[in-house]
């Protein structure tokens, strides 16, 4: 469902606890994000992310409650044919330089080792590993973030090079699962008992797997704060 940049919620504008769906009318800044999005305007975008920071929102709450959920109504849009592929891309760009932005307000004290992050080979979706990213770093980890679609004999050169405390897979795309696979196999086969937290959309699809694999799957950071 694709109407939330027809509506204007004022109330409830700071139920950041929320964590919105498409099914649910959208909150004020949700509408306000997702319609300066969807017309491409960057510099509006960061006014009502800027503005709703100084009314008291969390940086948190805005990375998952109006970015992300700004997204995902954007991919709804584009499934439904209410928006072309150009759209689509010009909301995300939008969003990109909002992340970009936003990133400056992470104050942590980092404390917390060090978790490297990146997407698999094939998978192009940088923006959920991008917002992972810097969610973990507010909740006070070391991040090195590798960005998405990393061949996977780099990802593990990378292991070798950074020797993080957790390894962090991030899969939108299903059919990117296969790859996933292999590269956990042979992180285990080369750094033994790594913790490895593979998150993302496609990510509990590797459920009934994951004992086998020896991994956590994690839908969201409320999940990774809990197991890892
Ligand atoms: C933008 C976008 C693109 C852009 C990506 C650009 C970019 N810079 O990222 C581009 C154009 C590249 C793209 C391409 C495609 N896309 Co696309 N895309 C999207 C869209 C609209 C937003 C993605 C996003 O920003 N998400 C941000 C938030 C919403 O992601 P999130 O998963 O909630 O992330 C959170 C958690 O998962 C978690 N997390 C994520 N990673 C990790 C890792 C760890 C370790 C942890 C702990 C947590 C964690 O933390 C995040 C923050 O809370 C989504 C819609 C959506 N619902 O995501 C479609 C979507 C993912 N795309 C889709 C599709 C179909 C495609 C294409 C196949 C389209 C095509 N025909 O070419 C290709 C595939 C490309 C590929 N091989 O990867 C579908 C996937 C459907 C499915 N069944 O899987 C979606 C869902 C759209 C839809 N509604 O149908 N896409």
């Amino acid at each position: 469902m694709c109407r939330a940049h027809h509506r204007r919620v004022p109330e409830g504008m700071m139920d950041s606890a929320s964590r919105t769906s498409s099914s649910r009318q959208p909150n004020y800044w949700q509408s306000e994000y997702i319609a300066a999005a969807l017309a491409g305007d960057r510099r509006r975008a960061w006014q009502v992310v800027s503005d709703a920071l100084d009314a008291g929102l969390s940086v948190a709450s805005v990375y998952k409650d109006v970015l992300a959920w700004a997204q995902a109504e954007i991919g709804d849009c584009w499934a439904d044919s209410e928006i072309s592929v150009a759209q689509e891309h010009m909301a995300s760009a939008v969003t990109q330089s909002v992340v970009a932005r936003l990133y400056a307000y992470i104050e942590s004290e980092r404390s917390r080792g060090c978790v490297l992050l990146g997407g698999v080979e094939g998978e192009e979706h940088v923006l959920p590993a991008q917002l992972a990213a810097d969610l973990l770093e507010l909740e006070g980890w070391n991040v090195a973030f590798l960005g998405t679609n990393i061949p996977s004999e780099d990802f593990l050169k990378a292991i070798e090079d950074e020797r993080p405390d957790v390894v962090g897979l991030s899969l939108t795309m299903a059919p990117d699962l296969p790859t996933a696979v292999t590269l956990i196999r042979d992180i285990r086969k080369r750094f033994g008992d790594l913790p490895i937290v593979l998150g993302g959309r496609a990510a509990a699809e590797l459920r009934e797997v994951a004992e086998d694999l020896d991994i956590e799957i994690c839908d969201d950071l409320e999940t990774f704060r809990r197991e890892v």
